[in-house]
């Protein structure tokens, strides 16, 4: 297959689906162009892009348009080989899709309700995403951790990006729920100093940069 020439990403600047995608593009060297989509005001060229989905991030590669952060990341580790994303082992690559299918369809859910809730039904949210984390931490040691400072060893995976934008997530959580803290080394010491590992990382800083022109978006 031939190297992809030109290579777009459409995103918002807020969006955390869309720091994964730059993150996993810069961590693989991956040059490419970015469109800051305005999300209250779609414009034609991106609704075109994917009249089904109409959500960033879309990765434009040679003109053919890619949805869902998910399955870009795992898109772009297939395309551009440096530094791997995934585990070359197929059994391990599985556990890998396994726990960041948890996320996305288990956690990512119940943050939603704790935003939208209040009460009675927010406390028994943040204890499921508690349980949850938990069930993470235990998960990821047991099915794919090794050694090193990163859920994926000496070098930053899957895993990490999707938790580095977990840390992100809870942390801007926490502050909403003035007292609440979802993040606690005791409580999940690894997944704290994997997220911390990864939080060193220049593409973080780097994107977090790029980014700070649209803050006003
Ligand atoms: N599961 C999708 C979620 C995409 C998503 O919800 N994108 C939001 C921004 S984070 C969006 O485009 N919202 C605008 C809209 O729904 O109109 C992914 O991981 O890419």
């Amino acid at each position: 297959m031939a190297i992809p020439k030109e290579v777009k990403l459409f995103g918002a600047a807020k969006s955390g689906n869309c720091t994964m995608v730059h993150h996993a593009l810069q961590l693989k060297g991956v040059a490419y162009d970015y469109v800051e989509v305005d999300l209250k005001n779609k414009s034609e060229e991106f609704l075109k892009l994917h009249p089904v989905h109409k959500k960033v991030p879309i990765l434009v590669v040679d003109g053919k348009p890619i949805p869902e952060s998910l399955v870009i990341m795992q898109y772009v580790d297939e395309t551009w080989k440096e530094q791997p994303l995934l585990p070359q082992d197929p059994y391990l690559r599985s556990k890998v899709r396994f726990w960041a299918d948890f996320i996305y369809q288990k956690m990512v859910p119940v943050v939603s309700v704790i935003k939208s809730t209040e009460g009675e039904a927010q406390n028994k949210a943040i204890e499921e995403f508690l349980g949850q984390l938990k069930t993470l931490e235990n998960g990821i040691n047991k099915d794919v951790h090794v050694h090193g400072p990163f859920i994926h060893g000496e070098e930053a995976g899957l895993l990490d990006v999707i938790l580095g934008q977990c840390k992100t997530g809870c942390q801007h959580l926490e502050q909403r729920l003035a007292g609440v803290k979802l993040l606690d080394t005791e409580h999940i010491p690894l997944l704290c100093s994997y997220m911390d590992a990864y939080a060193k990382l220049a593409v973080v800083k780097d994107t977090e940069l790029m980014l700070s022109q649209y803050a006003h978006a």
